[in-house]
């Protein structure tokens, strides 16, 4: 198949609609998803094994696997548990350099200030079936554990045999508990608990629909991160770009998910036409080539021409991807014009797929659009912060007619009265 490159001026208002207000199927699943979270809350494990055997064909034994991933850390290869292990430093190396501190300010016999506390159980979920991802497992608990997170819980589904490198990193990363759980009933028995499941109080992770379905079925009764669906990339290429680089970093978030949704923009047509020959010349050689060809053929794909940088930058914030990649002569000018993006890759040789796995950053982040309001995962995720105050008695003097005068306005009397009281022997 060939993916011809597009005018945007020629993008009709359905076309626009599939590119900017992307829901990767999720809509589709919501009533389905939201009878397995209601099975699983009044049904618990059995639930689980249910769903086990119909959706992942597996006749579920142990749910909590944590005892197996020390002996999967050990079994596996070295240069494998290598790369786990400095995948592991450079996240954690990134997430600490986040860590805020603790901190407090006196001025006027007002002293304010803002601790951070980490919350104490977290399930994280990391996807599998289709593809496994012992990487997200790393991008999930290292952050949690760096802000500090007594009790991290990784979800990820159940098979005949558990995939090694997934308990492996589960091990390395530090997890605590380990469930084979997947899909949206993953979700239910992180949110809800189940005999076997402890009950987590925020859920993060990425995942496919069923399990950002999920997510969004159970927030409110559980915090979760926020929807991080199936993978997104846009390219912001001009005339400089290799049409070959642009093309691999595409086919590379392609694979991901028959839903995910890959676009290149640039200014330049003769490039456009490059890179749409690349991915077609290219596509055939990838191994999950039918999984690519999905997610090329969608509606929110393609590989677009502007007519100047300009037209192509307001395509990349109105896009608001997950992955936004740079490729071009002045990339630092082109990111001063783009707000919403998830992450950030610059330059010719700072592949997506780096991202994903070993520069440090991390890889679990908002998609369909959701990066116009939050960013990705970070030790914040993991944090609350509480504010601290202490009045001495002038500076409560100082704020006494203004506390009383808006509790007043408000008919708060009793509010009045707690700050007037303080000063009854003055009169
Ligand atoms: N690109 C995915 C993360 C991932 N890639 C995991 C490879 N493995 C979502 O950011
Ligand atoms: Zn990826």
């Amino acid at each position: 198949m060939t993916i011809e490159a597009e005018a945007l001026a020629d993008l009709g208002p359905a076309r626009r609609r599939a590119l900017f207000e992307r829901d990767a199927g999720i809509d589709a699943v919501r009533e389905d998803v939201s009878d397995i979270v209601s099975r699983v809350r009044t049904e618990g494990d059995a639930a689980l094994r249910e769903f086990a055997s119909e959706f992942d064909g597996v006749e579920v034994g142990n749910i909590d696997v944590t005892d197996q991933a020390e002996r999967a850390y050990d079994d596996i290869d070295d240069d494998v548990r290598e790369a786990i292990e400095t995948a592991i430093g450079n996240v954690r190396a990134f997430h600490e350099a986040q860590m805020p501190a603790d901190w407090t300010e006196t001025f006027d016999g007002r002293e304010l200030g803002r601790r951070f506390r980490p919350v104490e159980r977290v399930g994280a979920y990391a996807p599998g079936g289709a593809a496994t991802y012992p990487s997200s497992v790393i991008m999930t608990v290292v952050p949690a554990k760096v802000a500090g997170v007594e009790q991290v819980a990784v979800a990820t589904p159940p098979a005949e045999e558990m995939h090694p490198v997934t308990l492996a990193a589960c091990h390395a990363a530090g997890a605590d508990r380990v469930y084979a759980a997947g899909g949206a009933q993953a979700i239910a028995a992180l949110a809800y608990g189940t005999e076997t499941v402890d009950r987590a109080q925020l859920i993060v992770g990425p995942g496919n629909k069923w399990v950002t379905a999920g997510k969004a079925e159970v927030r409110g009764d559980v915090e979760i991160d926020f929807l991080a669906g199936p993978s997104e990339i846009c390219v912001v290429a001009d005339e400089t770009a290799d049409p070959d680089y642009v093309a691999a970093d595409l086919l590379a978030q392609a694979e991901h998910d028959p839903n995910a949704s890959v676009v290149a923009v640039t200014d330049d047509e003769r490039t456009a036409d490059a890179i749409s020959a690349a991915v077609a010349a290219h596509l055939d050689e990838r191994e999950r080539a039918d999984v690519i060809e999905a997610a090329l053929d969608s509606d929110a794909s393609g590989v677009f021409h502007a007519r100047s940088m300009s037209e192509a930058v307001l395509f990349a914030e109105e896009y608001a991807a997950e992955h936004l990649s740079i490729q071009a002569d002045d990339d630092e000018a082109i990111l001063d014009r783009i707000d919403d993006a998830g992450s950030v890759f610059l330059g010719p040789y700072t592949p997506v797929a780096a991202g994903d796995y070993a520069t440090g950053t991390n890889h679990v982040l908002p998609t369909n659009a959701g990066a116009r309001v939050t960013g990705g995962l970070s030790v914040d995720t993991f944090l609350r912060a509480s504010t601290v105050q202490r009045l001495d008695r002038d500076a409560l003097a100082d704020l006494r007619g203004t506390v009383t005068t808006l509790a007043n306005a408000e008919g708060l009397e009793g509010h009045a009265n707690s700050v007037e009281t303080r000063f009854t022997d003055e009169e």
